[in-house]
C-alpha cells in the first residue's frame, strides 16, 4: 500500500488556551510558572487579545474575548476555561488544507489566513479531529 502523503507536521506550534481575564490569569504563567512573556496582541478579526509564553519551541497562547460574539466567548459560555486549540506546525498551510479536504475533513477555513503573531493559519473542525479544535500553522523563518 502507498502511504498517503504525510502534512509535513514539525512540531506543536501553540496550544490555546481560553481564559475570561488576561490580566487575571497572565499572573499564574509570569509569577507561578515564571514563564516570559513573549507577546501581547489584539487580533481583531477573531475578536481576542492574546497573551504568548515561550515554552521551548512550543508556545502557550492564552486568548481574551474582546466581544460577546468572539468564537472564544461562546467557549467560555459553553466549557468554561481551558484548553481551546491545538496547532500543529506545517511548511505550507494551503497544500495541508488540500489534502485534508482530500481526506473528508471538515474544514472551517478553506484557505490559510493570517493569525496572531503574523503566521499563515486554518482551523480544522473538532467534529473531524475526534474533539480537538485544531489549528495549521506556518511562520516564517
Ligand atoms: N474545541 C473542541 N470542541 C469545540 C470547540 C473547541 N474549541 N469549540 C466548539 N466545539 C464543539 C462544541 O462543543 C460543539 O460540540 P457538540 O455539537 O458535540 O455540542 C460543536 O463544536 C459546535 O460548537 P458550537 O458551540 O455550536 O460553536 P460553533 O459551531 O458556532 O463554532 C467552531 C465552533 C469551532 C466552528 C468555531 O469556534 C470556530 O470557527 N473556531 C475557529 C476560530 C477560533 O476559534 N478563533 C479563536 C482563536 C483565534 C486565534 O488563535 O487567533
Amino acid at each position: 500500500m502507498v502511504p498517503a502523503e504525510a502534512l509535513g507536521i514539525g512540531r506543536v506550534d501553540h496550544l490555546g488556551l481560553a481564559v475570561r481575564s488576561l490580566e487575571e490569569a497572565m499572573p499564574f504563567y509570569t509569577q507561578v510558572l515564571g514563564l516570559p512573556l513573549h507577546e501581547l496582541e489584539e487580533v481583531a478579526e477573531q475578536r481576542v487579545r492574546t497573551a504568548v509564553f515561550q515554552v521551548g519551541e512550543s508556545r502557550l497562547e492564552l486568548l481574551e474575548p474582546t466581544s460577546p460574539d468572539s468564537p472564544v466567548a461562546k467557549f467560555l459560555e459553553k466549557r468554561g476555561e481551558g484548553l481551546h486549540h491545538v496547532a500543529l506546525a506545517v511548511p505550507d498551510v494551503a497544500h495541508a488544507l488540500s489534502l485534508l479536504a482530500a481526506r473528508g475533513c471538515e474544514l472551517i477555513d478553506r484557505v490559510p489566513r493570517r493569525g496572531a503573531g503574523g503566521a499563515m493559519i486554518a482551523f480544522v473542525h473538532p467534529k473531524s479531529t475526534h474533539g480537538v479544535l485544531l489549528e495549521l500553522c506556518a511562520r516564517e523563518g
